[in-house]
């Protein structure tokens, strides 16, 4: 702990020598969220995290989450410098829609709005008409149904689903999903309500439809972190990346938080319900790159135009 304090006075003094702040997501490592907001920065869901980079008045951006996170700052603010910690840090929603393969699906279906979840790469976005992300997929896509709209959706097929149930749009979908969310169980899940009758049980729409079923609440991780603040609850069934407990335990203290099963519980799983990209965000590694000012995100300039067009549109509604 005492090291954890050294380094983050010193990524506080160069976050203040560089003028940059800190935009961290709530998966990422605890010490980077608190460094966040102790120095005027942000911990947020990607929605949040895209508005308040574009928003803010620093020049540089350091952000702490995982690839797409980094360049839809970049892609919103192209006269700020955006640092990451790594560059290494992707999504497999993003590794799995490679922009040629999405490209072709899309030509395919030209009688289709194309919408794209945030956890896609910038060259994805470019060829899509909207951007969306968990906290507003289900408005906007319920939007485009009322004008008559069919819909081509990518990448992850659960939250596809999962708004195509709530919505009843049509919707033809890209077969993604995200190795994290994807290994809840909803058996085992089932089990765990058992043993905490009272327990709420809070799920993002990434999981497995077996496992949204059981939720008493499904929604992006703000909606999450919000349903533990004001819940009457006791204890709280919570099934998305355990990075997020560390907020919910300091916004709700004394409330029973408990991880929702994963196929790691008593057999093994990829990312047993943390990412492994987002794990990739260190204290050291942010020292570093505000140390040398690398890694920096460069977007293609016409693929960023597009893109800034699909993000926009989705910032503009939810305005
Ligand atoms: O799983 C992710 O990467 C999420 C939930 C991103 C977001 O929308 O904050
Ligand atoms: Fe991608 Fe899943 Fe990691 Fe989020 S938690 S960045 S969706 S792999």
């Amino acid at each position: 702990p005492a090291q954890a304090q050294a380094l983050k006075a010193q990524a506080a003094e160069l976050l203040r020598a560089r003028g940059a702040v800190l935009v961290a997501h709530y998966y990422v490592d605890g010490h980077l969220q608190d460094l966040a907001l102790e120095t005027g920065g942000c911990v947020a869901d990607s929605l949040e995290m895209a508005r308040f980079g574009r928003d803010h008045a620093a020049q540089t951006l350091a952000v702490a989450g995982v690839r797409f996170m980094g360049e839809t700052a970049k892609i919103l603010s192209p006269e700020k410098t955006v640092l990451m910690p790594t560059l290494e840090a992707t999504c497999s929603l993003d590794l799995g829609c490679p922009a040629d393969d999405f490209a072709a699906f899309c030509d395919a279906h030209p009688d289709r709005k194309v919408v794209v979840y945030a956890n896609t790469s910038a060259a994805v976005k470019a060829r899509a008409d909207w951007m969306v992300t968990s906290s507003c997929a289900l408005e906007i896509v319920g939007h485009l149904k009322a004008q008559g709209h069919k819909i081509l959706w990518a990448p992850d097929r659960h939250l596809g689903r999962y708004i195509q149930e709530q919505t009843g749009a049509d919707m033809l979908m890209w077969q993604g999903d995200c190795i994290v969310h994807n290994e809840f169980k909803g058996i085992e899940l089932q089990l765990l309500k058992e043993q905490y009758p009272q327990a709420l049980v809070l799920v993002h729409p990434e999981s497995p439809r077996a496992v949204v079923e059981l939720a008493d609440v499904v929604g992006s991780t703000s909606a999450l972190i919000k349903a533990v603040v004001e819940g009457q609850a006791q204890d709280y069934i919570v099934a998305t990346d355990n990075g997020i407990l560390h907020r919910m335990r300091q916004l709700a203290p004394g409330k029973n938080l408990i991880e929702a099963p994963t196929a790691g519980n008593g057999a093994t799983c990829k990312s047993c319900a943390h990412c492994p990209w987002m794990a990739m965000n260190g204290l050291r590694n942010l020292i570093s790159c505000l140390e040398s000012g690398s890694p920096s995100i460069t977007v293609d300039e016409p693929v960023r135009q597009r893109a800034q067009a699909c993000i926009t549109r989705m910032l503009d509604f939810t305005a």
